[in-house]
């Protein structure tokens, strides 16, 4: 089984500190997403959407979709449970993984895609009014993650699940993104500080270069 990732894009970095966290070791590659890398027909056939993380089973087959990658590894590995134990603890859990999803992570990624000249070649038109409406969107939010984090040291209670994956990645992507999360939402300060200094943050999970040029070589000759 190989995990195809890429160093920084947050999607991949949220499988890569899910593994960290878990103590889950296998073969995991950078592919190049910014030079084409998930462009081609090879990869094409592996997700259409041209996107990591890509989890690839010896078979063939393969699993896309972050959270839908952690949660297989969840199933396989179930100590130190990282989606909540307990029917109300996983119901709970899930329901702030998908608010951190839909209203921080993919807000700042929106920002991102729209605004950002390092994507012009791959978000194909950039429309810099959506991005403005995404970050509008985000400023709305921010207050209810700050007033969840006063009572709680993590998103869904006192230990960190998948939903801090999310919106630890998030907050990660704002500063690439240039979205400024305001100094007035101090405990969401106080959080990030918390998350980011713990190992599967700081340490990088080691990957090596996914070679696809045959299939490359295919796709530029098609
Ligand atoms: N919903 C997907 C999103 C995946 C995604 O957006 N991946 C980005 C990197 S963070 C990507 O591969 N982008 C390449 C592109 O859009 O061209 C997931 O959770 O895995």
């Amino acid at each position: 089984m190989k995990l195809l990732g890429h160093s920084i894009a947050p999607n991949a970095r949220r499988v890569s500190i899910y593994l960290l966290e878990k103590g889950i070791a296998l073969d995991a590659y950078h592919v190049d997403i910014m030079q084409g890398a998930a462009l081609t027909k090879n990869f094409d056939n592996m997700n259409p959407f041209h996107q990591v993380p890509v989890l690839l089973f010896d078979d063939g087959s393969v699993i896309t979709e972050s959270v839908a990658i952690c949660r297989y590894f969840e199933e396989m590995h179930p100590i130190k449970p990282l989606f909540g134990q307990t029917a109300r603890e996983r119901a709970h859990v899930e329901m702030w993984q998908r608010r951190a999803e839909l209203h921080v992570f993919n807000m700042v990624a929106q920002v991102f895609r729209h605004l950002h000249p390092a994507m012009e070649q791959l978000e194909v038109p950039q429309v810099p009014h959506w991005a403005e409406a995404c970050r509008q969107k985000l400023s709305q939010a921010l207050p209810i993650f700050d007033r969840q984090l006063q009572e709680n040291t993590f998103l869904a209670g006192d230990r960190l699940t998948i939903c801090d994956i999310t919106l630890g990645c998030a907050l990660e992507f704002s500063k690439l993104a240039r979205v400024e999360i305001p100094a007035n939402y101090e405990n969401l300060h106080a959080y990030w500080q918390r998350v980011q200094q713990r190992r599967s943050f700081s340490e990088k999970l080691k990957l090596l270069q996914w070679e696809d040029e045959a299939a490359l070589q295919q796709a530029q000759t098609a």
